[in-house]
């Protein structure tokens, strides 16, 4: 049996999350088209005849960190590269930015051998473009192996999972063998309440909202939940909740039947919206609400 932990590391929205989801093959990690989606280090576990591999997926490096939550990201993506069998290294087919280059600067002390994933191939509308782009992008730092490939169909996907498994040390398993993520489900519920969020609301507005599980029980086939919405200001709880609750609904809606396509289970949901001014650069706030290194 092979096993070990490898951090998925790189500039928001490549595809970390859709990445780890894929090879997962179940979705642990929130995705939507806005960068910084993912606040937490992630663990999804694929587990195979050969063994273990636990991904650990992470917020996107950025390199304007104005605020404490900002900072706090950065640290835990950073924090991933320590004791860590390999690292992959996602960017963009055909985009190469200098927040990438940021995160190459950050690769350079590290001791775990770094793959490089370049995402997103099915975007890549001339093909014979990908090659010598791959060349530039070795010319800059050597790497245990090249993987182009696309989170979203699928395509290539096996040819990574290939090169992990081959640099996984030998060793027991880390997670019982129907367990593919290292969270619980209050978490689950928080986080698929983010990001329907994140999806539903426009550009400024997720970066100031926390959720936070308040309580939920499971009653057989039934689970209940209620969650609270933070945001900073009386303006943005107005939002959120939308003229006559509309906005509050739909996120509702669309969260539940998320909720319940991933636990089986008949969901009442229950949201709440909630002010605390400038949580996002409030230590004791960021401490509150699980963003704690
Ligand atoms: N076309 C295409 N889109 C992709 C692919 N992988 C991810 N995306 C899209 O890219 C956007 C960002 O995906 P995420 O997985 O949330 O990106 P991330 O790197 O985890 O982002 P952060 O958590 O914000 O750092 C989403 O809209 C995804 O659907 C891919 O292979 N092809
Ligand atoms: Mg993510």
């Amino acid at each position: 049996m092979r096993s070990g932990m490898i951090a998925v590391i790189g500039r928001p929205n490549v595809g970390k999350s859709s990445l780890v989801n894929a090879l997962v093959g179940k979705k642990v990690s929130i995705v939507a088209p806005k960068p910084q989606t993912t606040r937490h280090r992630i663990q999804g576990v694929l587990h195979r005849p050969e063994g273990q591999a636990v991904f650990v997926d992470t917020p996107g490096l950025h390199r304007r960190a104005p605020r404490a939550l900002n900072r706090y990201l950065n640290e835990a993506a950073l924090g991933s590269l320590r004791d860590v069998d390999l690292i992959l290294f996602v960017v963009e087919a055909g985009r190469w930015t200098e927040e990438d280059e940021a995160v190459l600067e950050r690769l350079r002390a590290v001791r775990a051998p770094v793959g490089l994933v370049v995402n997103k191939v099915d975007r890549l509308e001339d093909k014979t473009r990908l090659l010598p782009d791959i060349e530039r992008l070795t010319a800059l730092r050597e790497y245990a192996f090249v993987v182009p490939l696309s989170a979203r169909t699928g395509n290539n996907l096996e040819a990574l999972v290939r090169e992990v498994f081959a640099r996984l040390p030998e060793g027991p398993p880390l997670y019982p063998p129907d367990q593919y993520c290292g969270h619980g489900l209050a978490f689950t519920v928080a986080e698929v309440v983010r990001e329907k969020l994140v999806r539903a609301l426009a550009q400024e507005l997720p970066y100031a909202l926390t959720v936070e599980t308040e309580s939920l029980e499971r009653e057989g086939a039934l689970l209940r939940a209620s969650a609270v919405i933070w945001v900073e200001r009386e303006g943005q709880k107005k939002i959120v909740i939308g003229e006559d609750g509309v906005m509050l609904k739909r996120v509702g809606t669309a969260a539940r039947r998320e909720l319940e396509f991933l636990t089986g289970a008949r969901v009442f949901l229950k949201l709440w919206v909630r002010v605390k001014e400038n949580w996002t650069d409030d230590p004791a706030a960021l401490q509150r609400f699980g963003y704690v290194e």
